[in-house]
């Protein structure tokens, strides 16, 4: 059965951009619920260990540097089918490819500053979320009904 929960990263183009409340506005209108957040700048070390799957790839250093460039929020999301919608939200890679409302198709300006991180499944979805949150940091969601 396909998972609840996906992580994502709006990262350092984004969020320098401005552009921070925006993507999360399309994110709650895709009907993802946040279950953590926050908000750090990683080091260079730390971009490595994240990414350490594309090591010896030519973007590798290049996306290590932009990724600790500036502040990131980091987030965990909740949804039936997370994964899967969450890169469907997002959009391919390189935002040229990227179809057209997706946030990569609206915010991303290269395929390495591309916006928004995904992660592509529900294994490193849970894996990805415990490299920056501990189970205190994450809640359990609650829909609240607004009176008029
Ligand atoms: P994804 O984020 O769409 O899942 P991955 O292949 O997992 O894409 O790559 C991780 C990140 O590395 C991308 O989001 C992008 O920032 C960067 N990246 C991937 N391929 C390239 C490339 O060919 N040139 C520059 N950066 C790239």
């Amino acid at each position: 059965m396909a998972g609840k929960r996906t992580f994502s990263m709006i990262k350092p183009d984004a969020f320098g951009a401005g552009n921070t409340g925006n993507i999360l506005k399309m994110i709650e209108e895709a009907g993802f619920g946040i279950v953590a957040a926050k908000v750090l700048h990683m080091s260079e070390d730390m971009a490595k260990t994240f990414y350490s799957v594309h090591e010896g790839r030519a973007f590798y250093e290049p996306l290590c540097h932009f990724m600790s460039s500036g502040p990131i929020m980091a987030l965990i999301l909740e949804k039936e089918n997370a994964v899967t919608d969450f890169r469907e939200l997002i959009g391919k890679t390189n935002p040229e490819e990227a179809a057209e409302g997706t946030v990569r198709s609206l915010y991303a300006t290269s395929t390495r500053e591309n916006a928004v991180h995904g992660s592509d499944s529900d294994e490193n979805a849970e894996l990805e979320a415990s490299f920056f949150f501990n189970k205190f940091e994450r809640v359990e969601l609650t829909r609240v009904e607004v009176a008029n």
